[in-house]
């Protein structure tokens, strides 16, 4: 479907929920990003700058009973899919009203209330729990769906093809959403493959796949929105690729050196925000009022998150076992 198609289907009030999505994304990030220099979001934190439009066109479309496991890049998603912003900050920050009472931290964001049912470190690792919560629906007989979010590093790994195989053969509700940024860590996709696009590595499985512009949300959103459709009458997998960028280093701190200057450059050209805002303005989804509203909204919702981290306490020692392993709250 050309970019074009996919805005007819995406109505003024949807273009200005995408529009909201990214913008608390970003500006979440961008404090978070300040928080990790002055010391207070401890560990290693990966931001998702330039990579929103994937997590608002994706989440925004699911519901809330639906599946969703992401991994160490995993702050948009879990903003889109509607984790308060304040404790999702608790949670980087360390603190007992974090979304995981503080002791998961920025690689660890869960929200089962609004259906993030993980994220891991572990690259990859999160494709076989999403399966097993696909397999669970097709048990139980219902109409969500399993969602995971993984970078083109994670292809490379082994389980990564165990899942596809499985995935495949038990025909499994689950839409595969690889966010191919180019990069694993340090390392450029053609010094660590000789197959560029992620949908021609499972070629031989027969599966519905697509590769999109990842920085263009109306197309994720259209392709994304035509994947869950199927996957909502139990039919699956399928396997999403958004072509997009990351902005910042691999963490927060990488001098980033591997890349030139350039390309950063044009990447920052098609920031998906810009283009949306383009769009938006051209085709008269919204006006100018209102794009300075999101992001001005974004920044105050971050701000007074900020702000209700800083005034939650650390948790107190005698919580370090609980919730160690999984219990009915
Ligand atoms: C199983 C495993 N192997 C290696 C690592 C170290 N590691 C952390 S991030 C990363 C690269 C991930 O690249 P990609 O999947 O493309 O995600 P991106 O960082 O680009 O979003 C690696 C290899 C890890 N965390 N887990
Ligand atoms: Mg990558």
């Amino acid at each position: 479907m050309t970019t074009d198609a996919a805005s007819s289907i995406i109505d003024a009030p949807v273009a200005f929920s995408l529009l909201r999505t990214m913008w608390r994304i970003r500006a979440f990030e961008e404090r978070v990003s300040e928080l990790v220099a002055t010391g207070e979001v401890p560990g290693l934190v990966h931001l998702s700058i330039g990579q929103e439009g994937v997590a608002a066109a994706v989440c925004g479309q699911l519901r809330h009973d639906d599946a969703v496991y992401t991994g160490h890049r995993g702050h948009g998603h879990a903003l889109a899919m509607g984790a308060p912003l304040d404790r999702a900050m608790a949670e980087l920050m360390g603190r007992a009203d974090g979304l995981c009472h503080g002791k998961g931290g920025s690689m660890h964001l869960v929200d089962v209330a609004h259906g993030l049912l993980g994220a891991t470190g572990v690259v990859g690792g999160n494709i076989p729990l999403a399966l097993g919560a696909a397999l669970a629906v097709r048990l139980r007989g219902g109409d969500q769906v399993a969602v995971v979010f993984f970078g083109d590093g994670a292809v490379q790994a082994g389980h990564f093809n165990e899942s596809i195989n499985l995935a495949t053969l038990w025909e499994l509700p689950a839409i595969l959403v690889c966010e191919n940024n180019g990069f694993a860590e340090f390392t450029p996709r053609s010094a660590h493959t000789k197959v560029e696009r992620v949908s021609d590595v499972v070629a031989p499985y027969d599966l519905a796949s697509e590769t999109v512009d990842g920085n263009d949300v109306f197309a994720v959103y259209a392709a994304f929105g035509r994947f869950l459709a199927r996957a909502r009458q139990g039919r699956g997998p399928m396997l999403l690729e958004c072509l997009t960028y990351r902005l910042r280093g691999h963490y927060e701190g990488d001098p980033a050196r591997y890349r030139q200057a350039l390309e950063v450059a044009e990447w920052q050209a098609r920031d998906p925000i810009l283009r949306l805002e383009r769009r938006g303005l051209e085709q008269g989804l919204f006006g100018q009022a209102e794009v300075a509203a999101a992001e001005r909204e974004a920044r105050e919702a971050v701000e007074a998150a900020v702000q209700f981290a800083r005034q939650s306490p650390f948790p107190a020692r005698d919580q370090l076992f609980v919730h160690t392993y999984a219990e009915q709250e």
